[in-house]
């Protein structure tokens, strides 16, 4: 497999399926990495840990990250099943963005951000990054989030091991939408 081949697949069975190849994520989401390469290996795919150290380190959004002495892995953000990331809970920059597309944005205004099928709304720290998340839908539209409001008001932050800022909504009232 190449490295965005062993990618694709490392976020689908640590962030959404580990049913697919039968390992088990604890409640952090770490999962034991030599029984991964070896259920990897099972179905056929063939990843050494040298390789699979390779596809950690390069990976362009650091999607992934081993424990200290690499015997544990998991999915630094993105889930779907239920896991608890065990961030704590940090001060956010004064404006976060987030990345989305035209059509979205009716219900956005009413609704605010949701997070969707996700653990929580998913914010950049730069606008470049927010463009880069908005484009993989289509003409991206960036929204400028009131982060360090939202924080004096209540709103619990937390940053991600790969630089994703994570929230559990954003009530519309935060959000500015004429950029
Ligand atoms: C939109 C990728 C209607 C939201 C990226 C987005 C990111 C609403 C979509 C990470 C809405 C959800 C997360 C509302 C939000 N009504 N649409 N009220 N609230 N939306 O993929 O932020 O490659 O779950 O704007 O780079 O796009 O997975 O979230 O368009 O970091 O590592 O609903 O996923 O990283 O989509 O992306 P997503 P996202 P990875």
């Amino acid at each position: 497999m190449n490295t965005k081949h062993i990618s694709k697949f490392l976020s689908l069975v640590l962030r959404h399926n580990p049913d697919k190849i039968g390992i088990t994520l604890d409640e952090q989401g770490w999962t034991d990495v030599d029984i991964l390469l070896q259920k990897i290996n099972a179905q056929g795919k063939k990843v050494t840990m040298d390789r699979l150290k390779e596809v950690v380190a390069t990976n362009d959004k650091k999607r992934f990250a081993f424990n200290e002495d690499e015997t544990r892995i998991r999915a630094s953000q993105g889930h779907s099943i239920k896991i608890d990331l065990n961030y704590e809970p940090i001060t956010p920059p004064e404006f976060l963005y987030h990345g989305t597309v035209p059509k979205f944005i009716r219900d956005i205004q009413k609704q605010g951000l949701r997070k969707m099928s996700r653990h929580h709304v998913h914010l950049s720290e730069d606008r470049i990054t927010a463009m880069r998340v908005g484009a993989r839908r289509g003409v991206p539209t960036i929204l400028v989030v009131r982060s360090g409001v939202m924080h004096q008001n209540g709103h619990e932050f937390y940053q991600s091991e790969n630089n994703v800022w994570l929230t559990e909504t954003v009530p519309s009232e935060y959000i500015d939408f004429k950029e």
